[in-house]
């Protein structure tokens, strides 16, 4: 480094410092609500920011990386924008807690609070950024869908950066990460901020051994090194060693920082109470800000004057900087100012370009609901470049030696649902994870933050939950949390549900109101061939993350079956279907239920004269309310049928806002149909007495036709 670089390279670590003092004194003050520092890792963050390239890597930082986003460019006066909760925080717009920058400018990629889930966004990532260096015809502008929307940029030999405590290192997405870094020669630096302390647990009880430079040793294609992460000549040699072996494409990287901790977790902690008074006193004579001065002296790059003149600036700075903060407006608080960027505002799946017809083509044939999404799958794959598609088993092989030669015909997914994508499209469009969800997930996060449209797979319901995490805090407030600065849409199919004859507890299950319960996710779950093609097609193109539940039992079966129709065919969301008009009650389902609704109906009508209308919600986030009113305001009298478990399910909600809206309308009490509050067990004869079936739906309407 020259001197220059030196005497900026203590700046930026004073200067984090002091916007750190500052908040503190601002917390006590109670003009802010909450701090936490970045005290004792400013070396190896002011490292990490001048030995990469803002604006051209990629940065997936945590809660105590102030020095590397001021190094990368950040202003203290954004910061402390944040800190205040200001309309003009340009990272969250007042949402987000202090230390949660980012910067579309910089690269800084919108963080959560959650510990480690930014490790797969690093590796979805620079996978984007590789992926389009290898198609760059794909990150081209496009108009009639999420591109229009999206600047796509990459450089090919941009690298990815991602920071973690050592305490989060015992997240599993840490390890998840690791796994297809490793295995993808991803260029990504991994920092490992180690300061000994997971709020109040040491790291011997995080990582065995206390050492996790030894655990992660046997990751090949890494570049490892282990620095003391208060030395800012090690970590900056560590750190440019790191880059260097990432940016030329040898693989990852992770950096091992031993760094001190001076003001406890937050200012909500007290170290104190569980750490020695010896112990404390040990770790403040290795605080970096103190060694990087001493140095400087000692070296003759700048005497005590000019010390106290480059403070003195920096302290004016952070002055005027706080001043500005306390003068900023705060946030509107109307509801509209609230909900803003929780969706595109730009492109709503519920868009009049998504109402098309079916068209008429030469092959009128009956298709089943998984032929028609497998076309849809290869339609959109075939038109936009960016769609690429991942899970467990998806791929038809992954060694595609014996595939390309024509000796086996591949798999395609447990389903068969994705057959083919790999031999059409190729192994980087098509391609199997690893057996892990959060993996999954979180990849098509950072993926999509990038510009790409991954339509990931999770291979059954049931094991959705390990990336639920993912889902619940990462996919579904990425914009809103951003105040609409990052986006990911995505889509994530997933087969669900019962009626299967031995599915049992852990192929059988629905849950579908765990996820309407969850600001940011479309929520999909199509009953019949044809609206699942149109709307997986919707799903694709729209500027929202998706959530595509198929259900299993309706893949393959005669009904609702349909012809193909057509690579334009879209649905647009938040429109039922009346499947059955009818005068006397109503009848509000979605999924498998809308087949056996419709049997019982037709046999009602046939017994009894009763006329059912039964109504097919297809989207149940946005779900269309209207179509709901204006069906209780004809018959008076309504059902709302799931296969879920009854309570607390998705009925409970149509039902509660039925009562509120509706209840003048109404000459019965809304009933609900659903299955038994308990899993769908192995035995037949069970699962037959847990699910809703056919007679149960029968009987309700009957008795209510009845009240
Ligand atoms: C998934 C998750 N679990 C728990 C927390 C609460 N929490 C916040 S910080 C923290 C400790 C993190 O320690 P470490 O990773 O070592 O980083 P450090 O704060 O010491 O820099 C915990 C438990 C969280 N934010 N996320």
């Amino acid at each position: 480094m020259s001197r220059e670089q030196l005497v900026e390279f203590y700046r930026l670590m004073y200067l984090s410092r002091r916007t750190d003092d500052r908040e503190i004194v601002l917390k006590r003050q109670q003009k802010i609500f909450f701090q936490i520092s970045c005290a004792g890792h400013e070396a190896l963050l002011v490292a990490a920011g001048m030995a990469m390239r803002p604006g051209y890597d990629w940065f997936f930082p945590y809660y105590r990386d102030r020095a590397i986003c001021l190094a990368l460019g950040n202003t203290v006066e954004e910061q402390l924008l944040q800190a205040v909760g200001a309309a003009d925080d340009p990272a969250s717009g007042g949402r987000q807690m202090p230390s949660h920058w980012s910067s579309r400018k910089l690269h800084i990629v919108t963080p959560s609070s959650a510990t480690a889930t930014q490790c797969m966004h690093a590796i979805g990532c620079a996978e984007a950024g590789r992926y389009l260096a290898r198609h760059p015809e794909a990150a081209k502008k496009h108009e009639g869908d999420y591109r229009e929307f999206k600047d796509v940029t990459f450089q090919g030999d941009e690298v990815t950066y991602v920071s973690l405590g050592e305490g989060a290192t015992s997240q599993g997405e840490f390890w998840e990460s690791l796994n297809t870094a490793s295995n993808a020669k991803l260029p990504v630096v991994y920092v490992v901020e180690d300061n000994e302390y997971a709020i109040s647990t040491p790291v011997e009880a995080n990582t065995p051994g206390g050492n996790i430079s030894r655990l992660v040793a046997n990751f090949p294609n890494f570049h490892f090194a282990e620095v003391d992460g208060t030395d800012p000549i090690a970590c900056y040699r560590a750190m440019v060693e790191a880059v260097a072996y990432c940016r030329a494409g040898r693989g990852p990287a992770l950096v091992h920082g031993h760094v001190v901790r001076p003001y406890s977790h937050s200012l909500s902690d007290d170290e104190r109470q569980y750490r020695s008074e010896e112990e404390v006193t040990a770790e403040n004579a290795r605080d970096p800000l103190a060694k990087m001065q001493l140095w400087l002296l000692r070296e003759g790059i700048l005497d005590e004057e000019g010390i106290n003149r480059l403070e003195q600036k920096v302290d004016e700075e952070v002055q005027r900087a706080a001043d500005r903060a306390m003068q900023a407006v705060l946030p509107s608080v109307t509801r509209e100012a609230i909900l803003r960027h929780q969706y595109s505002e730009e492109l709503k799946p519920t868009d009049k370009r998504f109402d098309t017809q079916p068209e008429a083509t030469a092959d009128a044939s009956e298709r089943t609901m998984a032929e028609l999404l497998n076309h849809c799958l290869k339609d959109e794959m075939r038109r936009d470049e960016r769609v690429v598609v991942f899970g467990e088993d998806v791929a038809d092989a992954t060694r595609e030696e014996a595939l390309r030669a024509g000796e086996i015909k591949g798999k395609g997914g447990v389903f068969k649902l994705t057959a083919g994508l790999q031999t059409e499209f190729g192994s980087d469009r098509c391609w199997n994870s690893p057996l892990a969800e959060a993996n999954i997930v979180g990849r098509a996060i950072g993926m999509a933050a990038r510009g790409m449209k991954p339509v990931a797979e999770i291979q059954f319901f049931d094991y959705i939950w390990p990336a639920m995490h993912q889902m619940r805090n990462e996919l579904a407030p990425f914009r809103w949390r951003s105040n609409g600065e990052w986006s990911c849409p995505l889509v994530i199919r997933v087969p669900i549900g019962g009626y299967l004859t031995g599915g049992s507890i852990y192929h059988s299950q629905s849950g579908e109101s765990i996820f309407t319960h969850t600001p940011g996710v479309m929520v999909v779950m199509p009953s019949n061939a044809l609206d699942a093609a149109g709307l997986l097609r919707t799903a694709i193109r729209c500027d929202d993350p998706v959530l595509f539940l198929e259900h299993k039992r309706l893949y393959r079966e005669t009904f609702g079956r349909g012809a193909y129709p057509g690579p334009e065919y879209a649905i647009p969301f938040g429109k039922a279907k009346v499947v059955r008009a009818g005068r006397d009650l109503t009848v509000i389902t979605y999924g498998a239920i809308v087949p056996r609704a419709l049997q019982a109906a037709e046999k009602l009508e046939r017994e009894t004269g009763v006329d059912v209308e039964l109504i097919d919600l297809r989207t149940l986030n946005p779900y269309d309310w209207d179509a709901i009113a204006a069906s209780v305001q004809k018959t008076s009298k309504v059902i709302v049928a799931h296969e879920d478990m009854l309570s607390w399910g998705y009925g409970a909600e149509i039902a509660a806002r039925i009562g509120e809206e509706l209840f003048d309308w109404l000459d019965a009490p809304v009933r609900r149909v659903a299955a038994m509050d308990t899993f769908v067990a192995y035995q037949p004869l069970l699962e037959d007495v847990i699910l809703p079936q056919a007679e149960d739906l029968y009987r309700a309407m009957e008795e209510m036709a009845r009240y």
